[in-house]
């Protein structure tokens, strides 16, 4: 019986199904999506989030603003999981409607850290000053955008399906 070159294999099938069971874990879906969310502006969808500088050219202006990665705002929201986004929370998306009603939307794909190298951030503060009445009571600065159509000012609500 020629037992030694049926060793490999063998050792790989005794292994399979503890190397299978962990990338079942890996994959574990993340929880269903929520359905509809509306989350309207409040200072305290900001608090206690961490905090990032962020810089972006306006029409000629360098704005230096302070604020949170939106992806972190939805996640503690309960309307992202923590975890890399698949499945039925692909088809999702988030629409930031502003005050004038101007509105963006993003996909929750494309915010994914995992998956879109832009972020997004909900700033509330620029030059160490709460933003001017045209522009609060928050802001969004996209500084990967090579425009700033999508930098919505006045942000009213954000509204996640
Ligand atoms: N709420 C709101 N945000 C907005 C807009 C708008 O009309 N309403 N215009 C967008 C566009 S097209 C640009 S170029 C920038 C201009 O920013 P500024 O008004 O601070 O110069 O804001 C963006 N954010
Ligand atoms: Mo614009």
């Amino acid at each position: 019986m020629q037992l030694r070159p049926c060793l490999p294999l063998l050792i790989a099938i005794l292994l399979a199904p503890s190397a299978l069971a962990q990338s079942h874990a890996a994959h574990a879906p993340s929880a269903p999506p929520p359905g509809r969310m509306e989350l309207p502006w409040h200072a305290d969808l900001l608090q206690g989030l961490p905090r990032h500088a962020v810089s972006m050219d306006v029409h000629g202006t360098r704005l230096q603003c302070s604020g949170v990665d939106l992806v972190d705002v939805l996640r503690r929201a309960g309307a992202m999981p923590a975890d890399p986004l698949r499945g039925a929370h692909l088809a999702r998306h988030v629409e930031v409607r502003a005050r004038d009603g101007y509105t963006v939307v993003f996909s929750l794909g494309e915010l994914d850290p995992t998956l879109g190298k832009q972020r997004v951030y909900v700033t509330d503060q620029c030059d160490g000053k709460p933003l001017p009445t045209d522009a609060g009571p928050a802001r969004l600065l996209i500084p990967g955008d090579a425009r700033p159509a999508r930098s919505a000012r006045q942000i009213q609500t954000f509204i996640i399906e």
